[in-house]
């Protein structure tokens, strides 16, 4: 995972990767778009689009469930999705890999199914500080529904978590720890093997909330020892409303269902309803299936490119964009770890970040400004919100170049 000040090779050509993207030709407000939002949701290269198009205009009709040769073409193109987020991630089986509508989804899946069904009062969930909100909510819910406790592993002044305080508050009590690989809101990157380690020796299971990770390195979920992984397709370059939960099969397959319907069962009658198998028994209804089509196709695009190459793209830009915006009077970096990936959080003195976001709208950049849905970093830091520049593949140099020329203006503007 990347550290902002590493030398990285420069044969990573992002002005070509830009290319396969077609958004990314437009004007916003009369210049050309310089999209560093990244991290809320990236843009679709040719690929993905043209392999939804082909799986709509050819293929489309409903999977598991007919004899037609339309159903099987795409029952085929849905589960062939599936082994090629297996081979990604490289679970080792895609009875493993179930498919979802993003992250939340997924973080929610194991909440109500294994959180609701398996702790009780006297138990104990650990979450860190810098959590993204659908990685807090979701265990608030089931505490709520339990009685099971929230414990929160605390952050430092640069927005890292710590692991002293961490293994401090592991115990026999924990059941799970759930952290983020990534902080959305600080580029933080987590030692979660460590942490996985750790938590397994007190007998607790272990889900990492990989939406900021998964796009911006390698990601070998036996390497990292968890039980649980969770991302969205969207912030991979694939579409919105596709995603993915692994689960380790012993748990899944003890697991109960969450949602009923069509798809999760084998028989059903009035008496007795019995449950299909993994992974099927987590997905009721009729799924996303141009999305997971897409997703595998997002997934093939990342990998021609390289994603250590990537990695090392950002790491690159990241120093770059961190160094420069460092010499800027008036702004404060917001998360300042030893290792980050990709995002870059900042405050300017006199200008709050949603006039900050504006001005920088005016100049055709897009960046995030607000909470960033992790609230409880904000009040950390003791601030309403940041700026965030997020970056993926296909930025360059320019477009850091665009950011600071943005912040300029807008120092000028706000003196
Ligand atoms: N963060 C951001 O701008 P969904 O919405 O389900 O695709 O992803 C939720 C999620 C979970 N965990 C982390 C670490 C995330 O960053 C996100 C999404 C976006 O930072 C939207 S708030």
């Amino acid at each position: 995972m990347a550290t902002p000040l590493a030398s990285a090779p420069r044969s990573f050509d992002a002005e070509r990767v830009r290319r396969d993207f077609p958004i990314l030709e437009q004007h916003v407000n009369g210049r050309p778009l310089v999209y560093l939002d990244n991290a809320a949701s990236g843009q679709r290269p040719l690929a993905v689009l043209r392999a939804v198009e082909h799986y709509e205009t050819h293929t489309h009709a409903n999977v598991h469930r007919g004899v037609h040769a339309l159903s099987q073409a795409a029952t085929d193109a849905f589960e062939g999705a599936r082994e090629r987020v297996r081979r990604f991630i490289n679970a080792r089986s895609s009875r493993e890999i179930v498919f979802v509508r993003g992250a939340t989804e997924a973080i929610n899946l194991v909440a109500q199914s294994f959180g609701r069904s398996r702790l009780g009062k006297g138990d104990e969930i650990l979450i860190s500080a810098l959590e993204h909100h659908a990685n807090i909510v979701p265990w608030q819910m089931v505490c709520e529904q339990t009685g099971c406790t929230l414990k929160v592993a605390p952050i430092n002044r640069r927005g890292e978590v710590e692991l002293e305080p961490l293994l401090d508050l592991l115990n026999a009590r924990t059941r799970l720890v759930a952290v983020a690989h990534v902080s959305n809101a600080l580029g933080t990157v987590v030692p979660v093997e460590r942490i996985a380690q750790a938590a397994h020796s007190c007998g607790a299971l272990v889900l990492i909330d990989g939406a900021q990770a998964v796009a911006h390195s390698p990601i070998d979920v036996r390497a990292l020892g968890c039980d649980f992984y969770a991302f969205s397709g969207h912030k991979l370059y694939g579409p919105t409303g596709i995603g993915v939960l692994y689960g380790r099969e012993e748990l899944l397959e003890e697991m109960p269902p969450w949602q009923g319907g069509g798809e999760m069962i084998r028989t059903v009658s009035f008496e007795r309803t019995t449950y299909n198998e993994l992974p099927w028994k987590f997905e009721a209804g009729t799924p996303n299936i141009s999305g997971a089509v897409g997703l595998a196709a997002a997934m093939d695009y990342l990998a021609d490119l390289g994603l250590e190459a990537i990695a090392a793209h950002e790491r690159r830009l990241l120093a770059q964009a961190t160094a420069a915006i460092e010499r800027l009077p008036g702004i404060e970096i917001i998360g300042t770890a030893a290792h980050k990936a990709a995002v870059l959080s900042f405050t300017m003195r006199g200008c709050h970040p949603h006039d900050l976001g504006t001005i920088l709208d005016s100049q055709g950049v897009a960046i995030r400004t607000g909470h960033h849905c992790a609230m409880p970093v904000m009040t950390f830091f003791d601030i309403p919100a940041t700026a965030r520049a997020s970056f993926g593949c296909y930025n360059t140099e320019a477009d850091v170049a665009a950011l600071l020329a943005a912040l300029e203006k807008a120092r000028e503007v706000f003196g």
